[in-house]
């Protein structure tokens, strides 16, 4: 059962996963009251954090009675309650849009954003030595390039990764390739996936809720931190 209040929304704001949610929020002016987790001040470990996500991950979403912590499912849940077109009708439509979904949050999470962006960089991904570091980002390469491959393979067939109309599977995507500015990470050789980047930095809030990334990864550079 959900109440009339509004949704209350658990982020931090340099989370691709938390950002895919602002946005498909704010562009659908869904009103959520927003509540700040700072990981690196490890708000997420608390006992009290921890007794509304088991996880202790960002994003997550409590509405009523309902509590979700996984990304994909908020992504879902918010288009169902708020009937937005960005998860799609027929069964066909949704389950094309729910197997991007996991494939991003699955096997490209773990090919990009963590063995490509964040190996050595977050104390939770980074291994011994710099010889592991880089081993972890050798080994994954393939798996890397082979994603990105089929994403931009997919994209030459339609504007968006399931059709014709944006989805969230989109939002999920986009937003962990803005992960990539840590490594300065190159899309020029990907034509389709630079199409769809630069169809979602025209948003009015795109750069409302990327700056704060930008602006850390930028401050971490000029401090000469490893990233
Ligand atoms: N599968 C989860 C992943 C969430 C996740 O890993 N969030 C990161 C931030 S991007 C986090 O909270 N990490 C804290 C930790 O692992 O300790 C989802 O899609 O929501």
């Amino acid at each position: 059962m959900t109440t009339n209040t509004k949704p209350t929304f658990y982020q931090f704001n340099l989370s691709p996963f938390t950002r895919a949610i602002t946005l498909l929020a704010y562009n659908n002016k869904i009103d959520l009251d927003f509540i700040d987790v700072d990981l690196f001040q490890g708000q997420h470990l608390s006992e009290d954090y921890a007794t509304i996500n088991p996880n202790q991950t960002v994003p997550c979403l409590v509405d009523g009675n309902i509590t979700i912590w996984q990304s994909n499912s908020i992504l879902r849940y918010l288009c169902l309650k708020y009937d937005l077109p960005e998860y799609p009708n027929t069964l066909e439509a949704r389950i094309r849009v729910d197997n991007m979904l996991d494939f991003f949050t699955s096997d490209f999470t773990s090919s990009f954003f963590l063995n490509f962006c964040l190996v050595g960089i977050l104390p939770t991904i980074t291994y011994s030595s710099q010889e592991i570091n880089e081993e972890v980002i050798e080994k994954s390469e393939p798996y890397r390039l082979k994603h990105f491959d089929f994403i931009e393979n997919t994209l030459s067939n339609n504007s968006f990764l399931c059709g014709d109309s944006v989805t969230i599977a989109d939002y999920q995507l986009v937003m962990l390739l803005t992960m990539g500015a840590i490594k300065q990470f190159d899309f020029s050789p990907y034509p389709n996936i630079s199409r769809l980047l630069a169809y979602f930095k025209q948003m009015p809030h795109w750069d409302e809720i990327n700056s704060p990334l930008l602006q850390f990864i930028e401050q971490a550079l000029s401090e000469e931190v490893s990233v």
